[in-house]
């Protein structure tokens, strides 16, 4: 990674975290009635103090691509990381993953309570949903009704909570997940949230259909090797290092990219599909502009915890 990407990874991060701190203030904002304490703190525990921020990065610097500054992308980039938080506090409940630690810290059910979690998730999701359709998001009102509809594509049924149905009905099952299955199980659970951010930025670009067409395919390439590389540093790493347990797919003999192409040939592919989402940024034809979102494509890949 470089110095000049590194730098720019933690800008945004910082100014993610300080948008996200006036998105959840204890200040009572139009139309509410009340923000409960503790349903407020277990929100701001979910999405505040962690994580490294990169599915706003990735629609910040893909509207950055048209000129559009990163003030004017980030309640969409916010709206995106909160349906991302919301998934963690839910996919560590009990029902689900049942773990203890995430971003180095207590998960929010064991920090607070169960039922405290589930709310702190709802809430998030839901408030995602009124943050991009806000006037404050875009002056457009069809821009903005364009991304609220593909950010709940890329998180319900057919998306994010979709994936997570299919892991879950996957481990519960007799017969594991073959090759195709996993792709597609993988591409729903992970990638469509990671597809959402490029799209979301190549929406606020307003980007041609030839561009969303190339930009959307990076989006999924990257969103693939995102998973694989989650797989391997499941295998390969710790819980110090990752700030969640590890080893979790073999505890529970999961099929995935390792269990079934072997650690070798699942690191040839994630460098391949790093190739492959590259190779569409060289397609889009902007020169040096897209040199960031290359750097962002090998960090995905090479990425640590
Ligand atoms: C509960 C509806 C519902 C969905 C859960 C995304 C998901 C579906 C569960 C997360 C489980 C998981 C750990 C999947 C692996 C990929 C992943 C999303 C890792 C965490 O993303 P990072 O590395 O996390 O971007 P940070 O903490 O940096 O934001």
């Amino acid at each position: 990674m470089s110095a000049g990407f590194e730098t720019r990874l933690t800008t945004i991060a910082d100014l993610v975290e300080a948008a996200l701190e006036a998105l959840l203030s204890p200040q009572v904002r139009s139309g509410e009635v009340r923000r409960p304490a503790r349903l407020l703190a277990a929100m701001r525990h979910a999405a505040l103090g962690g994580g490294k921020r990169l599915r706003p990065f990735l629609v910040i610097e893909t509207a950055a691509l048209f000129g559009v500054k990163p003030e004017t992308a980030m309640r969409a980039a916010c709206a995106l990381e909160m349906i991302h938080c919301y998934s963690l506090v839910h996919d560590d409940l009990p029902a689900m993953d049942d773990d203890d630690l995430r971003r180095g810290r207590l998960t929010v059910h064991k920090a607070y309570d169960e039922a405290t979690a589930i709310l702190a998730g709802d809430s998030l999701l839901t408030y995602a949903f009124e943050v991009m359709a806000d006037p404050a998001t875009h002056d457009d009102p069809f821009l903005r009704a364009e991304l609220v509809r593909l950010l709940a594509l890329a998180s319900g049924l057919g998306g994010m909570a979709g994936g997570q149905a299919l892991d879950l009905e996957a481990e519960r099952a007799e017969t594991p997940l073959n090759f195709d299955e996993i792709l597609q199980m993988q591409s729903m659970k992970t990638g469509a949230l990671l597809a959402h951010a490029v799209e979301a930025g190549a929406v606020l670009g307003r980007a041609s259909a030839t561009q969303m067409n190339h930009l959307l395919r990076f989006g999924q390439k990257i969103g693939a090797a995102f998973q694989v590389a989650d797989d391997i540093l499941d295998a390969k790493s710790d819980a110090a290092t990752l700030g969640k347990r590890a080893g979790k797919d073999a505890e529970r003999n999961k099929a995935t990219m390792i269990s079934i192409l072997g650690m070798d040939a699942a690191e040839q592919r994630r460098d391949q599909l790093v190739d492959e989402a590259i190779a569409q940024l060289h397609a889009l034809d902007l020169g040096a502009r897209t040199d960031v979102l290359i750097e962002a494509a090998r960090f995905v890949a090479g990425r640590q915890s």
